[in-house]
């Protein structure tokens, strides 16, 4: 990678009070194809607001920063389109929204970025900036790294750089100081969301956003919160937002519901939440509140949520306020596994869930991981075989990455079995044909995996009885453009995967 010293901060901070368009927020496209300009990416079928950038551009304007985004992921820009755009709009800062498997393709974009426009300040934030802050700051292309929820730190930044201030006083920034690293102390994290201005969705390329196919029951959709954080420990997974749960108020939830109705004719909500009846006084508060407004009437909703903080009345509730699909992360087959990832449920309570939504006429989108540290050809088989068992409406089966932040990543970077770093391999979802896996269990290759994957899916969807069922829902619940939707992703993928494979 071309380094070249963009460390003058001072320098840069000059320009800041002279320049019309203050702030840039991008959120950056993840399929190489895309951003190489070669293609249109898979991911437009699963388009979902950033709302991390519309929470902060909404603190920003609140604030009297004016502030663009270019959410060149909807809009399936390439590299140069992005560098292009950037340029033209001149923002004195641009901070850009980084998940792990972006971060080659965000390299690429501020290295052309600095090159050409070196007063642009650059700012990372989002998950992997926020853990692999000390890593990430050695590239002399990052001005600064806001680490956490980013609103009134990255508010704080732009106020000391404007007034050249001291960036010591701005708690969760990392940034380089006469040559050192500093990492600042963490800031604390929103007490009450409820504080929070509405994300500013109007900011937004609103048409482009869609759920992923099989939850697209009703369109337009969008996605929202309802709470921050999460208290589990599930050794897999990177909680940003920490371990307290933070709740909008029921009215709160609503009246944003209301907005995205009103203004962009919203038929559908996926609340993005960690796991959203986690509280359930909460979320009972919420579901009532939906409908004595109606909203039930209006709008139908999904959610991910825990097989062990659901009820028959709960769930029940759920429906009544218009919940049709929930995800479940059952993760293992293997109860071993299971209490190895620290997931805390048993076999059985999954089934019980099962068996509690399906009465509640709920459906299940239960997702698993393969290739989890310690997993064998049996463990494996174990996962699917209680996969079809449950037999959910819909299942997922993801091949393990050890994403950064997650204590499976620090157990395997300190017993030296990470295979490797290129950031370029940390996609899940997608097939590993052209992919080197972070991670591969004991005994096992990567072919393995990507056998077992295959062996899950065509054994999990390639029955009478679950080929039934999705019959069924598209004729009953005339579900035709979701079906559509679904063919053309997997035929998609498939010729991608055919052209991985040469
Ligand atoms: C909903 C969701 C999705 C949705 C929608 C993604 C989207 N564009 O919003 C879908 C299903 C599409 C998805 C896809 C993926 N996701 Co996802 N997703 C989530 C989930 C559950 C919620 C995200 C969210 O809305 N958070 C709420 C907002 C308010 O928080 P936030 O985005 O983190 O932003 C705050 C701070 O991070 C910070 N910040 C963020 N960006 C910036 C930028 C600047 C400049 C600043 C200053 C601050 C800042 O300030 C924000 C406000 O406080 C999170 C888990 C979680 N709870 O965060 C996982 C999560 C973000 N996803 C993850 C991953 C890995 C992915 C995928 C890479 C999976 C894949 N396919 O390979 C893709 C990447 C797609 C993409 N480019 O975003 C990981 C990231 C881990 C990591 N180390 O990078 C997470 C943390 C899940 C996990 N627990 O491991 N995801
Ligand atoms: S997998 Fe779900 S329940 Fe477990 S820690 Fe992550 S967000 Fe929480």
């Amino acid at each position: 990678m071309e380094q070249h010293d963009v460390t003058n901060i001072n320098a840069a901070t000059k320009d800041i009070p002279r320049r019309p368009a203050e702030v840039l927020l991008l959120n950056p496209p993840m399929d190489f194809d895309v951003a190489l300009g070669k293609a249109r990416g898979i991911a437009k079928y699963t388009v979902m607001i950033p709302q991390g950038l519309a929470s902060i551009a909404a603190v920003l304007e609140k604030n009297g920063v004016s502030c663009e985004i270019l959410d060149a992921y909807a809009e399936n820009l390439s590299i140069d389109a992005i560098v292009s755009e950037v340029l033209k709009r001149n923002p004195a800062a641009l901070g850009i929204t980084c998940v792990t498997p972006v971060m080659p393709i965000v390299y690429e974009i501020i290295r052309q970025v600095k090159k050409r426009a070196p007063s642009i300040i650059t700012v990372l934030g989002g998950p992997h900036p926020s853990v692999m802050a000390d890593h990430e700051i050695r590239n002399a292309d990052i001005d600064f790294i806001v680490r956490g929820e980013g609103e009134f730190t990255f508010l704080g930044l732009l106020k000391c750089l404007s007034a050249d201030g001291n960036f010591d006083a701005v708690n969760g920034i990392s940034y380089r100081k006469a040559g050192a690293i500093t990492h600042n102390k963490p800031a604390e994290n929103i007490n009450d969301p409820d504080l929070l201005p509405q994300p500013a969705y109007h900011l937004l390329p609103m048409h482009l956003y869609t759920a992923p196919p099989q939850w697209s029951i009703a369109t337009p959709s969008y996605q929202m919160l309802a709470s921050r954080g999460c208290p589990y420990q599930c050794s897999f997974c990177y909680v940003g937002m920490g371990r307290r749960v933070r709740y909008k108020s029921p009215r709160r939830v609503c009246d944003e519901i209301e907005y995205l109705i009103k203004n962009y004719g919203c038929r559908q909500i996926v609340f993005a939440d960690t796991t959203f009846p986690f509280n359930g006084a909460h979320a009972r508060a919420v579901c009532t509140e939906m409908i004595n407004r109606g909203l039930n009437k209006k709008v139908v909703w999904f959610t991910s949520t825990r097989a062990d903080i659901i009820d028959a009345d709960m769930l029940a509730l759920m429906y009544k306020a218009g919940c049709r699909l929930i995800t479940l992360g059952v993760e293992s087959g293997n109860q071993q596994i299971l209490d190895s990832i620290k997931k805390n449920i048993t076999l059985k309570q999954f089934g019980d869930a099962v068996k509690m939504a399906h009465k509640a006429k709920i459906g299940i989108t239960a997702s698993y991981i393969i290739g989890l540290p310690g997993e064998t050809f049996q463990t494996a088989t174990d996962t699917i075989n209680f996969a079809k068992k449950l037999g959910t409406l819909y299942a997922q089966f993801n091949i393990l990455v050890p994403y950064p932040g997650s204590e499976i990543y620090d157990r395997l970077v300190g017993n030296g079995k990470l295979r490797n770093k290129d950031w370029n391999n940390y996609v899940s979802l997608t097939s590993m044909t052209d992919l080197n896996p972070p991670f591969i269990p004991e005994g096992m290759t990567k072919e393995d995996l990507l056998a077992l994957q295959r062996k899950a899916y065509n054994s999990y969807y390639f029955r009478p009885a679950i080929l039934l069922k999705h019959l069924k829902r598209m004729l009953f619940n005339k579900e035709f453009a979701k079906y559509f939707s679904l063919l053309r992703v997997f035929v998609e993928t498939f010729k991608k995967k055919r052209k991985s494979e040469g």
